[in-house]
């Protein structure tokens, strides 16, 4: 989502979810994106679970320093977010790494491969893996395979975090992060109608960047 206030809205109702529907984002609501508050507001109104993503892990961190620490990088980090890191910090600090609804598993980015235990894997490794270069010390790395091509989960595993990969459909795998932020899509799918909901961005509101 990224900020990605209006497309989320419009989302919302392309859906048109009832109140027996579970709503679960994966990760990343905030920076970049022209409206990280206005995405939060959406959330807590909708009542969308999250799972955690690196940008949240990352304002996370910064708020756990104290400010006269910050490093230039990180003051230009607050300056792009458009609200305060201590408040946005606030609201996603309970956010889970992943949560397992029983017909999918949520994750931001993906699964340690080798383990078969949620708990037994890296934080790092579930909020950045896209390749799996069978030791974990790159995991991004174009030679390397899919991290979802080095292991299986009994039910598919919905992931975002891969904006240059887009959308992933597989019987196991589902990757919903289609680059709205970068002038391209946001995607939800449903479950049990295996349905992919795809609003197109009004604007390219951030340059296209890695991570
Ligand atoms: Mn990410």
């Amino acid at each position: 989502m990224h900020g990605c206030r209006a497309e989320l809205a419009e989302l919302l109702a392309a859906f048109g979810p009832t109140s027996s529907d579970r709503l679960v984002s994966v990760g990343d609501l905030v920076n970049k994106g022209p409206d990280s508050s206005g995405v939060l507001d959406l959330v807590e109104r909708e009542r969308i679970s999250c799972v955690l993503g690196n940008h949240e892990a990352k304002l996370l961190k910064m708020a756990a320093t104290p400010l006269g620490k910050w490093t230039d990088k990180e003051r230009r980090y607050e300056n792009r977010l458009g609200a305060s890191v201590l408040e946005v910090a606030e609201r996603v600090k309970n956010w889970p790494l992943w949560l397992d609804l029983g017909n999918a598993l949520v994750v931001h980015a993906g699964l340690e491969p080798g383990k078969t235990r949620l708990e037994d894997m890296s934080r790092h490794i579930l909020l950045t893996i896209r390749t799996w270069d069978g030791k974990g010390l790159d995991l991004d790395h174009p030679d390397d395979p899919a991290w979802f091509d080095c292991t299986t989960w009994p039910v598919p595993v919905v992931f975002g975090h891969w904006a240059m990969r887009g959308l992933v459909d597989r019987k196991d795998v589902k990757g919903l992060d289609t680059g709205c932020v970068y002038g391209r899509e946001l995607t939800g799918w449903c479950p049990e109608e295996d349905r992919f909901y795809r609003i197109p961005a009004r604007e390219a509101y951030a340059p296209w960047m890695r991570d």
